[in-house]
């Protein structure tokens, strides 16, 4: 299995969030992407490739127009403007009942235009950092493509939280999304994405909500008592041609392995169903029980679990990084996900 990352993935350095209603050291941190690149790189699962480049076609697939350009110069707007910090959260946003349908032109407006969250800083480098992730994740697709059975996308800045005009959640363009969209648009019929991050892949889901070409399942922290709170309820389950194809599976606060896995059963049946071409796994590693943010118990071990278990459902695969926050054993729950794949997995390589 090769792994796809490039160090321009860590010019995103947040030092703040703020969460809980106060302002806290950054969680969604560089050191993130190079514990794993490090611990990838000795357990010698394959070679470590630089991501290509691709033209800014694929993203705009997904995401649109405006808020792309909105990222691009989200900096030189800040700089135009005259102000100074080096991080940027937004502060108002147009919720219930105020218009969506204007833009505004100073950037405090629209940076809450744009977003749904103030625990997302931008920075100077955030939108060169995005897009080598999205980049990261498109190149995993494509090794996908040229005949690879696995690939590692490790992807920094995270994707899943990320809607089509919206960041949030430490994520900016939704990487699953980009490379499940290039797959479709490369000639693979069906993508199914399981996103085991322990938080809810809103943005993801709300991208394929109405569509049964790509499927949608989502295990985390039931979002009426945690992030993101607004989506991720077990009766969303897709729209128009989508109806049927997004599955939720929320789970309490405390959830270890026994309950973890029986929702994980569960999802694969459908998937089995579904019977995808390719699967992308959204593979978040905060649902560990020492994630400095998350109410989850899962052990390091279950971690290799989860990778057999997605083994097992003998599809082409690609692992894209999304969330995992305890940093000290964030490689080895990691490695621990891909190893119990390679281990299990039966087909090509
Ligand atoms: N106490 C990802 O894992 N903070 N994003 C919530 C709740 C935001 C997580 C604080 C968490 C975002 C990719
Ligand atoms: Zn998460």
């Amino acid at each position: 299995m090769k792994t796809i990352f490039s160090p321009d993935q860590l010019l995103h350095a947040p030092t703040k969030e703020i969460s809980d209603g106060k302002l806290v050291p950054a969680n969604e941190i560089p050191s993130r992407a190079e514990i794993v690149l490090e611990h990838i790189k000795k357990a010698q699962f394959g070679e470590v490739l630089a991501p290509n480049d691709f033209s800014l076609d694929p993203i705009l697939k997904v995401h649109d127009a405006d808020y792309v350009t909105f990222l691009l110069d989200f900096w030189q707007l800040w700089l135009a403007e005259g102000r100074t910090e080096e991080e940027v959260f937004p502060f108002v946003w147009p919720v219930h009942g105020l218009r969506h349908d204007i833009v505004p032109d100073q950037i405090d407006g629209k940076l809450g235009f744009y977003s749904f969250d103030a625990g997302t800083p931008m920075g100077a480098h955030t939108w060169t950092a995005a897009r080598k992730s999205a980049e990261t994740a498109l190149t995993g697709a494509d090794l996908l493509l040229s005949g690879d059975n696995s690939a590692f996308a490790l992807c920094r800045p995270p994707g899943h939280h990320a809607h089509r005009r919206l960041y949030g959640g430490y994520c900016f363009l939704n990487n699953a999304a980009i490379a499940a969209q290039h797959l479709r648009d490369q000639g693979v019929g069906k993508v199914t994405i399981f996103d085991v991050d322990y938080h809810h892949g809103n943005g993801t889901q709300a991208i394929f909500y109405d569509r049964a070409d790509v499927q949608f399942l989502s295990i985390h922290a039931d979002p009426k008592v945690e992030f993101p709170y607004y989506l991720g309820h077990a009766n969303e389950r897709g729209l128009k041609e989508g109806a049927g194809y997004n599955h939720n599976y929320p789970l309490p606060h405390g959830t270890s392995w026994v309950e973890w896995a029986e929702a994980m059963e569960d999802a694969c049946r459908s998937i089995e169903k579904f019977a995808p071409d390719v699967i992308i796994v959204s593979l978040g590693m905060d649902l560990y029980e020492k994630d400095p943010i998350s109410k989850f118990k899962l052990k390091t071990d279950d971690f290799s679990r989860i990778g057999a278990r997605i083994a097992r459902l003998g599809k082409p695969t690609l692992f894209v990084m999304e969330g995992g926050y305890a940093v000290g054993d964030l490689g080895t729950n990691c490695t621990k996900a891909l190893s119990g794949y390679l281990d299990t997995v039966t087909v090509g390589s």
